[in-house]
Parts: structure tokens; sequence; C-alpha cells
């Protein structure tokens, strides 16, 4: 149900009614959240060098396998983007809805650490982290590197990748255990920014459905989850998420 009126930002009633009655949210952002930080989404295209690669093509073992180097530098480029970025709006909000509700668990599919930066407190990163390397062949963490290259293992000698979770691998079991823990518990699922087109992470909000728990969603475009969902604010999330927040503060 798209609650949003056309142009208003007025919180529905029925929205602000679920959101405060419920104690124990559970929260999914995707790259949506962070684009208001200036941090490209998945759906975007991306920009000069690396504008004529596909990230899905990019964020696979297969492509770190044949090339490293051209992986390695692409991580090196997003982080070096992030780095200049901040928390914006949204972050901030989630933040603090997290000090209002203090049941609310935030899972992220988000690689970028920004909602750790606004001040959320244990999210559980179902991509992992950008900012973190791992060796390829022991899985030891390994340290920040500006090398143009990937950096070898001082365990083993392999090389060191981005700790984060490659089409067609799997999700940390701690991440995926702990997600769905949270949703099988939750009075109350709100997914934003994300196309809710990866999975498993987008199984979570079916989860939430099957078990009658109220869903909203919030996103300027429609998902597969829009037409499923309880309730559905049209609209970025560095307005509605304040706007949640600032109902709830004020006791609404
Ligand atoms: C796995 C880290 C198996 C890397 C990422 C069914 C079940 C299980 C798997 C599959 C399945 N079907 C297909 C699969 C395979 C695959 C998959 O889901 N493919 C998709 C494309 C169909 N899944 C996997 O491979 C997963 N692994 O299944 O392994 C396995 C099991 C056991 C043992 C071995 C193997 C792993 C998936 C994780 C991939 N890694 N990130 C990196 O970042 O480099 S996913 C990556 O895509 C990002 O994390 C990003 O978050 C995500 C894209 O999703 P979104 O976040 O939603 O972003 P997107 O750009 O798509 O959309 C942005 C949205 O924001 C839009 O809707 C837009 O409207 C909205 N928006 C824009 N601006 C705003 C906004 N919203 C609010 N405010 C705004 N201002």
């Amino acid at each position: 149900m798209n609650d949003a009126p056309p142009h208003s930002a007025e919180l529905p009633a029925a929205v602000a009614g679920a959101l405060a009655a419920a104690r124990r949210w559970v929260v999914m952002t995707g790259s949506g959240v962070s684009a208001e930080s200036g941090v490209a989404t998945f759906r975007d295209a991306q920009t000069g060098l690396w504008a004529r690669y596909d990230p899905q093509q990019l964020a696979t073992p297969g492509a770190f396998e044949r090339d490293p180097q051209l992986v390695w530098q692409w991580y090196q480029w997003r982080r070096g983007q992030i780095t200049r970025t901040d928390p914006n709006a949204g972050h901030r909000a989630l933040a603090e809805l997290q000090r209002i509700k203090p049941g609310l668990v935030l899972v992220t599919q988000n690689v970028d650490g920004l909602h750790q930066r606004a001040g959320s407190r244990d999210v559980i990163e179902f991509h992992g982290n950008i900012h973190r390397n791992r060796c390829l062949r022991c899985s030891r963490p390994g340290p920040e590197s500006a090398d143009a290259h990937p950096p070898d293992c001082v365990h083993c000698g392999g090389p060191l990748r981005p700790d984060v979770v490659w089409f067609g691998e799997a999700i940390p079991v701690a991440a995926l255990e702990a997600a769905a823990r949270a949703v099988e518990a939750c009075d109350l699922f709100l997914s934003v920014g994300t196309s809710s087109l990866v999975y498993p992470a987008a199984a979570l909000a079916e989860t939430a459905l099957r078990l009658r728990s109220p869903v909203v969603e919030i996103n300027p475009n429609p998902t597969p989850l829009s037409a499923r969902a309880d309730f559905t604010l049209r609209g970025r999330a560095g307005v509605w998420l304040p706007i949640i927040a600032e109902r709830l503060r004020s006791g609404g």
C-alpha cells in the first residue's frame, strides 16, 4: 500500500501508529541509504575509469582470481570515495531511532561503515565491511593498505582481499544467524534503500511477512517488496527517517 501522499512528507497515521507500537524493530538497509552521502548505489552507473565495468561482475571470486589487481584497485577507488563522504541525515536518524527503540536491530547490506560512523551500534554487516582486509588463503585479517596491488598475508603469504561478501559467496554465519534470530523475534520490519533483489538479504523481509510482522518500506522507487509490504513510504531515506525519528522523539 503506497501511503505517501504525492507531494507531502507527512507520516501517515497508520504508519506512525505501527512504528510507535513496535518495540523490537529490524531495520534492513541497502545502498540507497548511502546514496545521499554520495556513495554510488549498485544500480547507479559507475563513473570515470569504472564506468565500463558492472559491479556485479567485479564483486566476484572469479573476477579477483582472473585479475586481482583490477578488482583490488576497484575497492581502493571505492574506499577513497567512501572516506571522502560523511554519514547523512538518514544514517543519523537511524542511530537516534536505536536510542529511542533499544530493541532495534540494524542489519545492513552496505559495506561502507557509515552506520557505525553515525553512531549506530551492534550493526549486523550482512555483506562485510570494505574497510577490512582478510587473506584469500588463510582468512586471517590483514592491515589496510595503500598499495595498488593486493598485499601479501604476513601469516601465509597469500593475497589479501577485501573482507566483503562477493556474489556466489556465503553470508558470514554469525551475521546470517544474528539477522535470522532478530527477524524471528521482531514486531516490525523496516526496509530502507534496498532494491530487494539481492539474496539471501532480501529473504529477511519475506520472513517478516510470513511471520505477519508489519513490514514498512522506504524507497523512492517500487521494488519487488512494495506490493507485499504493509506500508510503503515513497521517497528518500534522508527525508523519511528524520520525520520518523522526530515523531517518535516527540512521543508521537
Ligand atoms: C549467495 C558486497 C550462495 C560486495 C554485495 C537466491 C538465494 C540465494 C542467493 C541467490 C538467490 N538468487 C540469486 C542469488 C545469487 C546472488 C544474488 O542475490 N544475485 C542477485 C543479483 C539476483 N546472491 C549471492 O551471490 C549471495 N551469496 O547466495 O551465496 C552460497 C551459499 C552457501 C555457500 C556458498 C554460496 C551474496 C550476495 C552479496 C553480494 N555482495 N556487496 C561489494 O559491495 O563490493 S551485494 C551489493 O548489492 C551491495 O551490498 C548492495 O547493497 C547490494 C545491492 O542491493 P541494494 O543495496 O538494494 O542496492 P541497489 O543498488 O540494488 O538498490 C538501491 C536501492 O536504493 C534502489 O531500490 C533505489 O531505488 C533505492 N534508493 C536510491 N536512492 C535512495 C534510495 N532509497 C532510499 N533513499 C534514497 N535516497
